[in-house]
């Protein structure tokens, strides 16, 4: 049988590059005759994500639990094709994946909404075999090119949402999740190029990681 394919997530704040290096990564695998997926999270198209593409246009208003649980859902409604296309032979791109679904709820300050019930519906999910956060200063981000008009998108939140991803990546390291830091702030071969070294280590570590995790 093939060897099944890596699930390799790409997180950062807006403004990284997550979707450009996402795209670089699939053309570059996808030269080297590597089977490649990619699929991002919040995946508006359902019906699910129908209802957070609204919430994060400011169109309906919910509960910021009711919220939450929508967004754990819609990566929940494809966790069984990512299992498939990973024993495939596919590798899955990832942009965006529970770490931004617990760190972007955390970070609202919401007294009844701790990193660790955000964290509690995400387990269980296909465990990504690699994690690429791309680093970015705010002075960098501010110089990309301000906010687009979506919730989330302004300073006090992507403040926040920078400290807990670190406190999260702590505890997840604990858990024995491969989070590497990548310096997204330099050019965008430069930074293309790191991930692509990152990502085929973890396809040559796949025999020795043995088969998808939870
Ligand atoms: N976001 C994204 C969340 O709040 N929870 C999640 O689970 C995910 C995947 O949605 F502000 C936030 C992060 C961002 C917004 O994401 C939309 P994109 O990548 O900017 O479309
Ligand atoms: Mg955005």
């Amino acid at each position: 049988m093939a060897q099944r394919g890596a699930l390799v997530v790409v997180e950062g704040l807006d403004r990284a590059g997550k979707s450009s290096q996402c795209e670089l990564l699939r053309k570059s695998l996808e030269e080297s005759g590597m089977p490649v997926k990619y699929i991002r999270f919040p995946d508006r198209t359902t019906a699910i994500g129908k209802m957070i593409d609204e919430y994060l246009r400011g169109q309906s208003q919910l509960d910021d639990h009711a919220i939450h649980l929508l967004f754990a859902s819609n990566r929940w409604e494809v966790a069984r094709s990512i299992e498939q296309d990973i024993a495939r032979g596919y590798n899955v791109i990832v942009d965006r994946y529970s770490y931004s679904g617990a760190v972007y709820s955390a970070a609202k300050g919401n007294p009844n909404l701790s990193l660790e019930w955000a964290w509690l519906p995400e387990i269980g999910l296909p465990r990504p075999d690699l994690c690429l956060f791309l680093q970015i200063s705010p002075d960098e981000a501010a110089k990309r090119g301000g906010f687009g008009g979506e919730r989330y998108e302004n300073q006090a939140m992507q403040t926040r949402v920078r400290e807990l991803f670190h406190a999260l990546f702590k505890v997840v390291r604990g858990g024995h999740d491969d989070v590497q830091i990548i310096d997204a702030g330099r050019s965008l071969d430069e930074v293309a190029n790191d991930i692509r070294d990152a990502v085929r280590g973890c396809i040559e570590r796949l025999d020795a990681i043995g088969p998808l995790r939870k």
